[in-house]
């Protein structure tokens, strides 16, 4: 079964969407292995987008990852990664397709509501930075 990280980013707190998200969750038949409140250290943030490290947003990036809590949700599902991509949209919510939790709730480019993994591979890495084997509830 494939893992997909799932985080409703500071503007997703912020706004109370988290209800919400975690609801199209469920309804779209996802398993929540693991759920955590977080504050992202600097540290994390600029480790987790390491990849954007170049990019000129990344600064912006880390800062507003960092602005205030987040929730970290671990899913898992048949095709969790495309899965979970489909429901949230397009990474500009100007640009996401109606019902998508980016066009719903997105607020721009970069406080976009929500974030997914973007290969299986990296599913599991990114579940996996956030969460320890033994956090993650897999028998049901
Ligand atoms: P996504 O996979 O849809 O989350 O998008 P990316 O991996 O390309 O980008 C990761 C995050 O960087 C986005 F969620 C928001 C931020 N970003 C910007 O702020 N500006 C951009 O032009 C592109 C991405």
């Amino acid at each position: 079964m494939e893992r997909t990280l799932c985080i409703i980013k500071p503007d997703g707190v912020e706004n109370k969407h988290v209800g919400d998200i975690l609801t199209q969750i469920e309804q779209e038949g996802f398993t929540i292995l693991g759920m955590k409140w977080a504050r992202l250290e600097r540290a994390a943030a600029e480790h987790f987008y390491a990849v954007h490290r170049e990019r000129p947003f990344f600064g912006e990036l880390v800062e507003y990852m960092i602005s205030g809590p987040v929730v970290l949700v671990a899913l898992e599902r048949n095709d969790a990664v495309n899965h979970w991509r489909t429901v949230i949209g397009a990474t500009d919510p100007a640009e996401a397709a109606e019902g998508t939790i980016r066009k719903l709730y997105g607020v721009d480019k970069g406080k976009n509501t929500v974030h997914g993994s973007d290969s299986p591979e990296n599913g599991m890495i990114e579940v996996g930075v956030f969460f320890s084997e033994r956090e993650l509830i897999t028998q049901r």
